[in-house]
């Protein structure tokens, strides 16, 4: 902005004495603008000199001294040196506003090359991976899944499974009594035996049931507790030729389509044929290794038609209803798939173990 005039022809002394001041309040005011370092002294400075009782303001009021022709001269001079005052101090506090802003950016600064901290995730442990696969097929074939105590009763567990006691075969599980009648269920078809007692309409029944079952023994290859799902089927007209069907499909869905399934006879006191099953060593492929002791087979089932007195003890017509039943450990399950050779690996939690089984959605 251009200086004020100073050269009007001020013809009485009191006018002159004013001029005087202002360009000295002009002078002065400006240094003092300049010399401020921040924004609370700028407007200390506004205040000094602009304010209502400031020093330029001050003038306006002593006006009343001075003769009508002088006081337009002086006013408008004034109106002059305070438009460039504003002028300065708008453009200072723009500077500092400018160094605040700027300082503020410095400080909050974010290095976006830096590596971000990464969240950890928990993975889904491999048998609940299992569970669900199994699961979600069997759903998917028209099957509910049905879970039940694992604290059982002597009679769930055996009796009505055609076990009554003193049968020999009672001793094929080394089985955890609590009391006379209160054991831990060695199988999950004691959940089946209820699912058939409870069912009072006796309609056909397609069920898996998935669980803990445990059994007094423990080593590399057997824990005292594993998982289980067994699966039943009950209804008018089921033959092996189901059972057969159902067992190819579960485990090519598992294992690969290029499982294939081999039935040997066996005994089962729930069923009556039964077969144990093996399956196309993943390993080899059937050609023979270490693995599946050179004979290309592996063993995983165990299955075979309900037997008619488990039928009829939980309220089936044998003569009208037949059915067929399977059972498998999901931990051996596990391991064939994810090539797990400690079976205790499953159940000791070690996150190193855990983590190869790392979510990938
Ligand atoms: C197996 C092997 C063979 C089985 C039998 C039953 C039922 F409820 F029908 F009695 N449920 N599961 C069965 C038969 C289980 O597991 C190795």
């Amino acid at each position: 902005m251009s200086d004020p005039q100073w050269t009007l022809d001020m013809n009485k002394k009191g006018g002159v004495i004013v001029k005087e001041q202002i360009e000295e309040i002009r002078v002065k005011s400006k240094e003092e603008i300049n010399n401020v370092t921040n924004l609370r002294e700028l407007d200390e400075v506004r205040v000094k000199y602009l304010g209502k009782k400031g020093e330029l303001t001050g003038v306006l009021r002593g006006m009343g001294a001075l003769s009508p022709e002088e006081r337009p001269v002086i006013g408008s001079l004034v109106n002059t040196v305070r438009d460039e005052l504003d002028n300065l101090i708008k453009q200072r506090e723009e500077e500092f506003k400018q160094e605040e802003l700027k300082e503020k950016l410095e400080k909050e600064r974010i290095d976006v090359t830096l590596p971000g901290t990464k969240v950890k995730r928990g993975s889904k442990h491999p048998l609940n991976r299992i569970i669900e696969e199994v699961e979600d097929l069997f759903v998917s074939m028209g099957y509910d899944v049905v879970e039940g105590p694992e604290l059982e009763t002597d009679e769930y567990c055996f009796e009505r499974l055609n076990l009554p006691k003193g049968h020999p075969a009672r001793d094929m599980q080394d089985t955890f009594y609590i009391t006379d009648e209160y054991l831990l269920r060695t199988q999950t078809s004691a959940v089946q035996a209820r699912v058939m007692l409870q069912n009072e309409e006796k309609t056909p029944i397609r069920v898996i049931c998935p669980g803990k079952v445990y059994r007094r023994d423990d080593d590399a290859t057997h824990s005292h507790q594993f998982a289980q799902v067994e699966g039943l089927v009950i209804d008018k007209n089921i033959s092996l030729a189901d059972l057969k069907g159902t067992l190819e499909i579960f485990m090519r869905k598992m294992l690969g389509e290029n499982t294939n399934l081999r039935f040997r006879p066996s005994y089962f006191p729930f069923t009556e044929p039964s077969y144990e099953v093996d399956v196309t060593c993943f390993k080899c492929a059937g050609k023979g290794c270490n693995l599946c002791k050179h004979t290309g087979w592996i063993e995983l089932l165990g299955s075979g038609m309900v037997h008619p007195n488990v039928l009829k003890m939980n309220g089936y017509d044998p003569e009208v209803y037949s059915g067929f039943a399977f059972g498998t450990g999901l931990d051996r399950l596990a391991m064939f798939k994810y090539g797990i050779t400690d079976i205790r690996l499953l159940y000791t939690n070690d996150v190193r173990f855990l983590n190869q089984f790392d979510r990938k959605d």
